[in-house]
């Protein structure tokens, strides 16, 4: 007798899951599941699992295909579960490929294909909320997009379109889903839209999108020109539809953790705020040498900008711009300087200088500080006046932390809550507004 073993969340049960299971069963004569506890979950950083466990077994157990179903509750149990079942084949969905190559030495590891296309249909009849995502523009950022919505339950990442169509089709292949020539095509496959194309085509995507009647996740900095950040939101409000920056720092636990102390009073009022973030880029890169858009704070400033507007809000007196240029023209190093009624902050950024990237935020009775990469927000410090008082605080951060944005966008297209706290339309607004300046000081307006 051949015996197969097989594990997942098998949350918001669908076809992929089906279509999985039957091919496992299939593989040999008796199939063990183990369904995957909520703790489990959370400990290998799968965010918005939905269906409470017993939902999750019914449902694996209603296909007929499980022979036998147990639970998975810590990381190590694939390892012990093949001895203790004497388990011939350990097969998963070949999102997993390579993930699982060390049971080789146990049994035979199979791959099965990943389900490509959640039917509109299924999930018309079903009712069931997940969102088939549609990615725009395909490189460095959208690879880190796909293994991080795979982490997200209730979104399945269909397909991705590129106008270089070369692009699209290697990136689908390599992440097994599908490759759109036309954008009819695109938008009528997909729920939701992820925008991770160039800066400059931003604008148009979203007008795009939001015109097909889809929900918007669109990478940082969304827009470079005040004006069209108000018409895009305010298309995106007239429609219904959700729009959200994609500042992945904005989204994660820590750096919010880090807010609700700053803004708690624990460190008096708040004067200063410095934020810095500095990487050395390759000369070549698309960063380094686009002569319109390029350069350091097209790219890093969102992030800097971020608490400073958090903490001080939107309406600064005041705004100056140095910045170092390369050969070519473009920033390798700028500073913003803001001045606020009760406080001053400064943001940094650099991609041809290297600094010491890190946040500071100060007030009337003691400062909190985040080392690098506290964009990534994992532990940071509230000091005193007395120098041995420390206050130590620790937070997650997983994976490359787009899974929370992700979950964020999930959350608000579901609950229909149009109003997204951890960054909000004004804060997006005023740093497209802070762009245009910048551009505009630089000469290099565009489009
Ligand atoms: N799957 C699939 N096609 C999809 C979605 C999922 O073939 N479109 C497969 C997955 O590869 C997995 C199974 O269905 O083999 C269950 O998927 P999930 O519920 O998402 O569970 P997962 O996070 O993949 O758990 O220990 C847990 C396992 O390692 C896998």
């Amino acid at each position: 007798m051949i015996k197969v073993i097989t594990y997942g969340t098998f949350d918001l049960f669908h076809e992929g899951h089906y279509r999985l299971l039957k091919r496992a069963k299939a593989l040999g004569d008796y199939l063990i599941v183990g369904v995957t506890t909520e703790a489990y979950d959370i400990a290998r950083g799968k965010l918005n699992v939905i269906d409470d466990l017993m939902v999750r077994i019914e449902n694996v157990r209603s296909t007929g295909f499980a022979d036998e179903i147990i639970i998975e509750e810590t990381s190590g149990q694939k390892f012990s579960d093949i001895k203790k079942y004497n388990i011939d084949i350990f097969t998963v969905g070949s999102d997993w490929t390579g993930g699982f190559d060390y049971l080789k030495d146990y049994c035979k590891v199979v791959y099965l294909e990943r389900t490509k296309n959640i039917s509109s249909t299924m999930l018309r009849e079903t009712n069931k909320p997940i969102q088939r995502i549609g990615i725009i523009g395909t490189g460095r950022i959208a690879d880190r997009f796909v293994p991080e919505a795979r982490l997200v339950s209730g979104v399945s990442t269909q397909g991705a379109y590129n106008p270089n169509t070369e692009s699209a089709v290697r990136f689908a292949a390599k992440w097994e889903i599908e490759a759109y020539k036309g954008l009819e095509d695109f938008f009528s496959a997909i729920d939701v839209v992820y925008i991770a194309s160039p800066h400059e085509t931003h604008y148009e995507y979203i007008k795009a999108s939001l015109a097909h009647g889809k929900h918007v996740l669109c990478e940082k900095p969304m827009a470079l020109k005040k004006a069209q950040a108000e018409e895009v939101f305010r298309e995106a409000k007239e429609r219904g539809l959700i729009l959200l920056e994609e500042i992945k720092t904005a989204y994660c636990p820590g750096f919010n953790k880090l807010l609700g102390i700053a803004c708690s009073g624990s460190i008096g009022s708040i004067r200063n705020v410095e934020a810095c973030f500095t990487k050395l880029e390759k000369p070549g890169t698309r960063e380094m040498t686009n002569q319109v858009y390029g350069g350091s704070f097209t790219e890093l400033g969102s992030y800097v900008m971020l608490p400073v507007l958090k903490i001080f809000g939107t309406a600064y007196q005041d705004l100056r711009f140095d910045s170092i240029h390369g050969e070519n023209g473009l920033d390798l190093f700028t500073k913003v300087s803001f001045v606020y009624p009760a406080g001053i902050a400064t943001a940094t950024c650099g991609l041809g200088v290297k600094s010491d990237g890190r946040l500071l935020i100060a007030g009337t009775k003691g400062y909190i500080i985040a080392e690098a990469p506290w964009w990534k927000t994992t532990y940071f410090e509230v000091h005193y006046e007395e120098a041995n008082r420390v206050d130590r605080y620790s937070e997650i951060f997983l994976g490359d932390g787009l899974r929370y944005e992700i979950s964020n966008f999930l959350y608000m297209i579901n609950k229909s809550n149009k109003d997204n706290f951890k960054l909000t339309r004004g804060e997006s607004v005023a740093m497209a507004g802070i762009m245009e300046k910048f551009l505009d000081q630089e000469g290099r307006s565009g489009q």
